[in-house]
């Protein structure tokens, strides 16, 4: 892959209550660190990654908006979904009201967003529940939605899940990488095309200046 920068570039969307970790999620994905005292997203902010799919043999640039959880920003946050590629949907495990609250943040993406975007459904900070019996003691709030729950609900929405750590780190690169398998999955079915997807789009051998691998043809008006 000597010389490629990318093969595609997909957009993503954070999305989920106030304060559930979104932005924590997106900063130890793009910088590998957990800030303790982040501000609240006035708005959004956006974060880019490159992460590799060895599988595929191939290098995909993720381009991250992060939403604002906070109901003022609703407006301006929801027209930043469209043409979305990939969403995760977040809540944190230790507050129910942010879990019961993904239905209408899953209905605005489902309505702003494109039909066939791909959700991941993201438990976040099980860091605070991953001692139970000593997190009482250590004043660490307790888990108020079971793993199985959760999971259920995804499966009858058709959303990918996991539980993750912005903290800790656990599984934050890994809800990316299956979002972004099952993207590319649907790219080689069809469902997505670069015409089509504005949220997905394919490196081209000339006129965008990409990097290309040094064994394709160069193309250029004055050779
Ligand atoms: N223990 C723990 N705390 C976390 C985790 N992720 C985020 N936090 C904390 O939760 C609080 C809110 O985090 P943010 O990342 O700002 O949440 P947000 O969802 O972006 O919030 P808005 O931008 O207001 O929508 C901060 O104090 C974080 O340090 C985690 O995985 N574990
Ligand atoms: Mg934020």
């Amino acid at each position: 892959m000597a010389g490629v920068q990318w093969h595609y570039v997909l957009k993503f969307i954070i999305t989920g209550d106030a304060a559930v970790g979104k932005s924590s999620l997106l900063v130890r994905l793009t910088d590998q660190r957990f800030l303790a005292n982040p501000d609240p997203t006035l708005g959004v902010e956006f974060g880019s990654k490159l992460i590799t799919i060895p599988e595929e043999n191939k290098i995909v640039k993720l381009q991250c908006w992060d939403t604002a959880g906070t109901e003022s920003f609703r407006s301006i946050t929801r027209s930043y979904y469209r043409g979305a590629a990939g969403c995760l949907l977040v809540y944190d495990v230790t507050n129910r009201q942010s879990f019961l609250n993904a239905r209408s943040w899953l209905a605005d993406v489902r309505e702003h967003a494109d039909p066939h975007l791909t959700c991941i459904l993201v438990g976040n900070k099980i860091d605070l529940c991953s001692d139970e019996s000593s997190s009482a003691a250590a004043g660490k709030r307790k888990r108020e939605v079971s793993t199985e729950e959760a999971e259920l609900w995804a499966q009858e929405e058709g959303l990918l899940f996991v539980e993750a750590s912005a903290k800790s780190g656990e599984n934050v690169e890994a809800a990316f990488e299956r979002a972004t398998r099952n993207i590319l999955d649907k790219v080689h079915r069809g469902v997505f095309d670069d015409e089509r997807s504005p949220g997905v789009k394919l490196s081209k051998p000339s006129g965008n200046g990409i990097a290309l691998d040094e064994s394709q043809p160069r193309s250029g008006c004055c050779s």
